[in-house]
């Protein structure tokens, strides 16, 4: 049996008793809620693979109020979860047991923005589509973009160290994020809200919270470095016959496309199908075994144009790539994203899905999936490979019609010891979770060596 489906036992933790429902009553009114059809969509995840039993939510709205509910919690030895736009993909979202459910959902207020800096501070609770469109109309955006910004929360964001598709040029929220209010499990509040780019005054406590999943605390409180909003975008939609030469692309868009080259992401054809299938989307070029987009966002629309072009015309010249088409109209960039951002989507309607987001030197990703494909024959119904080329990250994505424990046990430990085999990472940019927790040995970054002392 898999390890992915042997969740942790329950800890002896305490059942929230009427005693303790009053007290989060009297804290939270209306925002206490028990209601269980109220309370279904925070027990299931996104993927509807994992299920919590927990029969209260609570909905604080301030930095207090979650101080009271963690002190009081710990005090009572009551399980807390805490939960953002519940668009985790490991299944560190719900609850597994009957953990209380600790929404941000209402910690949504913006509390300052610079725009001389583009230093913003912000609740939790702002889902990262809300806080783009507001930085949007003050000529800035979020260093992050994930197909799941209508729903996820920066709080989220930050608990998972989420990448996305413009990590490639914003960097990781390592380096973005400036400042966090964290509340600790026994109330009290970590205020490390510093707005300043540069403080070497002491250790830099905010970064273990950042891709902690909700294991330290509550984050409150994210204070982001926004960059200028860009004056030109262009997307382009590219075929291409090989990853070797979907790779020497990628070289050559560094290399002539240099400060605005903003994404690389990559697709193969069954993942085209996927979105053909289920989703009804066309392919804008003609068919190929694999599809690169690319995204530029720069400050001047002619020049951006003229180093795209010469970019696509050196990549068609040498027959890197086989067909392609740009997008600079907002509908036509919109529709060339959803080509890639849609296929987390267009899986859920193939069948049950075994998702892998694996770390890898660039040049293997494609690796996995052929071993994977040829490892797994028609055991799966489909194998697909996409993902964050720029940042060597590999979205390994396997259906089957139903949830099938054969397929899962070949498929693990296989894909877990391929990646460690070639010193990669089990979990890139979307957390350990419930999923994940029991494969960390996999790829532990951290491994001591000591030599002997000298005679
Ligand atoms: P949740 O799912 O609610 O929670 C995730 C984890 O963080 C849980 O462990 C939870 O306990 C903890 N947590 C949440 N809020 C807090 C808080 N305030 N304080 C402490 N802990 C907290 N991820 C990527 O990295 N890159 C992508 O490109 C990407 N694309 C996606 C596309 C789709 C369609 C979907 C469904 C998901 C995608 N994800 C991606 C995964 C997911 O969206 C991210 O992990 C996101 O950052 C989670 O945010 P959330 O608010 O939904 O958090
Ligand atoms: C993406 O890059 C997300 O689209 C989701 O990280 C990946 O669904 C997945 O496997
Ligand atoms: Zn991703």
């Amino acid at each position: 049996k898999s390890l992915s489906d042997t969740p942790p036992p329950r800890r002896p933790f305490s059942r929230v008793t009427e005693e303790d429902l009053t007290f989060f009553r009297t804290l939270l009114p209306g925002r206490t809620i028990t209601d269980p059809d109220l309370l279904e969509s925070s027990n299931v995840d996104w993927l509807k693979s994992v299920r919590g039993s927990s029969e209260v939510l609570l909905r604080p709205q301030t930095t207090e109020e979650v101080s009271q509910i963690l002190r009081y919690c710990n005090s009572h030895n009551l399980a807390v979860n805490p939960q953002g736009g519940n668009t985790g993909l490991v299944g560190g979202s719900v609850p597994v047991y009957d953990e209380i459910v600790l929404s941000t959902a209402l910690m949504n207020n913006i509390l300052h923005f610079n725009d001389v800096s583009g230093i913003l501070t912000c609740q939790s609770g702002c889902i990262l589509e809300n806080l783009s469109l507001y930085l949007e109309e003050r000529g800035h955006i979020m260093p992050l973009d994930l197909g799941a910004k209508g729903s996820c929360q920066i709080g989220g964001n930050v608990a998972t160290n989420a990448g996305g598709l413009r990590l490639l040029r914003y960097g990781s929220l390592h380096g973005t994020v400036l400042g966090l209010e964290v509340v600790l499990a026994d109330g009290r509040v970590l205020d490390c809200l510093s707005t300043l780019r540069k403080d070497n005054t002491g250790y830099d406590l905010k970064q273990l919270f950042i891709g902690s999943e909700g294991t330290l605390g509550v984050i409150t409180a994210v204070s982001i470095l926004c960059p200028q909003k860009p004056k030109s975008v262009n997307v382009v939609f590219l075929g291409c016959e090989t990853f070797e030469q979907l790779l020497k692309t990628f070289q050559l868009s560094k290399r002539m496309l240099g400060e605005i080259l903003s994404a690389y992401e990559f697709l193969d054809s069954e993942c085209l199908n996927l979105l053909k299938t289920h989703l009804k989307l066309q392919n804008p070029v003609s068919d190929c075994p694999f599809y690169i987009v690319i995204e530029t966002q720069g400050s001047d629309p002619n020049h951006d144009e003229e180093k795209l072009h010469n970019f696509l015309e050196e990549a068609m010249a040498s027959s890197l790539v086989v067909d392609g088409t740009v997008a600079t109209e907002e509908g036509k960039i919109k529709a060339l994203w959803s080509m890639r951002e849609r296929i987390t989507e267009a899986l859920t309607h193939d069948g049950f899905t075994y998702k892998y987001d694996i770390s890898l030197p660039v040049e293997r990703i494609y690796q996995l999936v052929t071993d994977m494909r040829r490892h797994l024959g028609d055991r799966a119904k489909s194998v697909v490979g996409y993902g964050h080329v720029g940042d060597g990250n590999l979205h390994l994505n396997i259906t089957s019609p139903a949830k099938n424990a054969a397929l899962l046990a070949a498929i693990e430990p296989f894909v877990y010891e391929w990646t460690a085999k070639f010193q990669g990472s089990i979990s890139a940019e979307h957390g350990l979770g419930l999923k994940k927790r029991n494969y960390i040995h996999y790829s532990l970054g951290v491994r001591w060596r000591v030599f002997p002392p000298c005679r």
